[in-house]
């Protein structure tokens, strides 16, 4: 039994979604961001950054989204998570959630906590150079998935799709969404249709997208 401790729409979307391809038996938690739950002292025993998601494997904590992603992957390897082991298909993937991880989940964090760096909330010019920089990285993900669609590996969905989607999604109130790649468009309508996503999206009553 896995325990997800999430917050509703934040980083621990993805790993919801993969647990629920997975179809281990998992409980949620949720850690209430808006309320600050991330600082109590119970959550911190957790996760000592005050971040989600934490995730209980056997008894114990691990966080990281990406790294959990890969986890999962290795623990389910028959799960449609990730292409087989030491396959130059799983080498693409490892690339592919270590990419986003920095090029999207770093900056993203930046975008939305700009304190962490500047240590004030007020700074354009860092959120421009943030937001170019998600830019150039949705450019760079459209173009490879109108020139090699329709998930991230081509032909196949895996974990790496998760990921993206919920970068994606965390666009939807900037200057310029994801979503206005039209290949990029285009997979965000098909990962909405896809049943893990759905699903995660009543439980956590996600609205917008
Ligand atoms: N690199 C981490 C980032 C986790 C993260 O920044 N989570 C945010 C929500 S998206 C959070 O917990 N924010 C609460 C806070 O920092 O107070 C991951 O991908 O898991």
């Amino acid at each position: 039994m896995y325990t997800l401790y999430y917050g509703r729409g934040t980083a621990s979307l993805a790993i919801h979604a993969a647990l629920k391809e997975i179809g281990a038996p998992y409980q949620l938690v949720e850690v209430d961001i808006e309320a600050g739950q991330q600082r109590s002292p119970e959550y911190l025993r957790i996760n000592p950054q005050g971040k989600v998601p934490a995730l209980i494997i056997d008894g114990k904590p691990f966080t990281e989204s990406a790294a959990l992603m890969m986890m999962l992957a290795e623990r389910h390897p028959q799960s449609n998570l990730a292409p087989p082991a030491a396959s130059l298909a799983r080498a693409e993937w490892y690339e592919l959630i270590m990419m986003l991880a920095n090029s999207l989940g770093n900056n993203f964090r930046l975008w939305f906590y700009p304190a962490d760096l500047a240590g004030t909330k007020e700074d354009s010019a860092l959120r421009s150079a943030i937001q170019q920089r998600i830019e150039s990285t949705w450019a760079m993900l459209d173009a490879r998935l109108a020139d090699n669609g329709p998930y991230l590996l081509g032909e196949s969905f895996s974990g790496a799709d998760l990921m993206l989607t919920m970068y994606m999604r965390w666009s939807r109130n900037m200057a310029r969404p994801a979503t206005a790649w039209p290949a990029l468009q285009k997979y965000a309508d098909m990962m909405r249709a896809h049943p893990s996503w759905r699903h995660i999206t009543q439980v956590e009553a996600l609205t917008g997208w």
